[in-house]
């Protein structure tokens, strides 16, 4: 019996080169091993102020833009957190055994609270319940995920600890499985890239736009003139080649960079071509499933119904468990 993992990605934007290498090619390397379970989850994105009108499209395009990846509908079940109520029931019974100061410790939490001075809802402090809620609903044994995730799926173990404790043994305590890649940084060099930031570069840019946002992303900040020798270590354009070019490449960048016998504009030219090498059978991929929405709704539909059918048993047994009539 192959272990199960869940994971998800939230329609809040763009997916970009970030959520990839970050979290979507792990997934991909995972397909083969476990059984997996992939989910746009919506309902996290909506404690961010958004638009009703564009939620929708944003939904299907991540659903495209994960299956252009690489998520391949035959090796994994991908759906729509929506589309399964039991998500936000669980979610409720989690807040009932969960105490407002293990909630208020997140970092995320204090950090999206500054994010979002004008809209600081309770959502953004109850996200961990919503997150334990899409694990354990599926009882998944295994959580990939990044650095900035990991106290939360902490959160999650102690919860399925917890209500285990209290009401008896119903839930796994999923282990996290770390992605390798580090935390990637936006166009501006330093803030992490992120779909509400508007320093990303998209996971299916085209390859004109690819182009003019890497031509002005953020290199060294002390490389003022063409002449001025660089540090590799500390500029994202670098970091960047290290995921994309090959070893050769990347040394000649790294000596080229610190003895200024190139520019960054010849080092974001390589960049450029490996990215945009790398992308293109995405694109393509992606604009076939843009001709052929009924396939992508077809495999959302087929997800929602295999996870549907856990999603009902494993409530069934909370609610017995918790002692409420049904
Ligand atoms: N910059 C990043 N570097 C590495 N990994 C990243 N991830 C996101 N940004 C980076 C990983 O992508 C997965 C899915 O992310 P998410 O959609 O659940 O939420 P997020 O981390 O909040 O993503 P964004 O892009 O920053 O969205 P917004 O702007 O809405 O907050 C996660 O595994 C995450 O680690």
């Amino acid at each position: 019996m192959k272990q199960r993992i869940f994971s998800g990605i939230q329609p809040s934007g763009v997916i970009h080169i970030g959520n990839y290498l970050g979290a979507i090619r792990n997934w991909i390397n995972l397909l083969d091993k476990y059984e997996c379970i992939f989910a746009v989850v919506d309902y996290h994105a909506i404690t961010v102020t958004y638009k009703p009108t564009e939620l929708q499209d944003r939904i299907l395009e991540a659903a495209k833009t994960l299956i252009a990846a690489g998520l391949e509908p035959e090796k994994c079940t991908l759906f729509v957190q929506s589309q399964i109520p039991e998500h936000t029931e669980l979610t409720w019974i989690f807040n009932a055994i969960t105490p407002v100061s293990d909630l208020e410790r997140m970092t995320q939490y204090k950090d999206k609270k500054y994010q979002n001075m004008d809209n600081i809802n309770s959502g953004l402090l109850t996200y961990p319940l919503l997150m334990a809620s899409d694990i354990l609903l599926y009882k998944a044994q295994v959580v990939p995920v990044g650095d900035d995730q990991v106290q939360h799926l902490e959160l999650v173990r102690e919860i399925a600890r917890r209500f285990n404790n209290r009401f008896g043994v119903t839930f796994p305590e999923p282990q996290p499985l770390l992605s390798k890649a580090q935390r990637i940084r936006g166009l501006d060099g330093n803030a992490k890239m992120s779909k509400s930031q508007n320093n990303y570069i998209a996971l299916v840019e085209e390859e004109d736009e690819l182009w003019n946002k890497l031509r002005v992303a953020v290199t060294d900040p002390a490389r003022k003139r063409r002449n001025d020798p660089g540090n590799p270590c500390i500029c994202n354009i670098f970091t960047l080649h290290s995921y994309f070019s090959s070893d050769e490449e990347i040394k000649w960048v790294e000596k080229g960079c610190k003895t200024a016998d190139i520019g960054c504009i010849d080092c974001k030219k390589t960049l450029f071509k490996n990215v945009n090498n790398h992308m293109k059978p995405l694109r393509e991929k992606k604009k076939e499933l843009d001709k052929n929405q009924n396939y992508v709704r077809n495999v959302l539909e087929n997800g929602r119904k295999r996870c549907s059918r856990q999603a009902r048993e494993t409530m069934e047994e909370v609610r017995e468990k918790i002692g409420v009539f049904y």
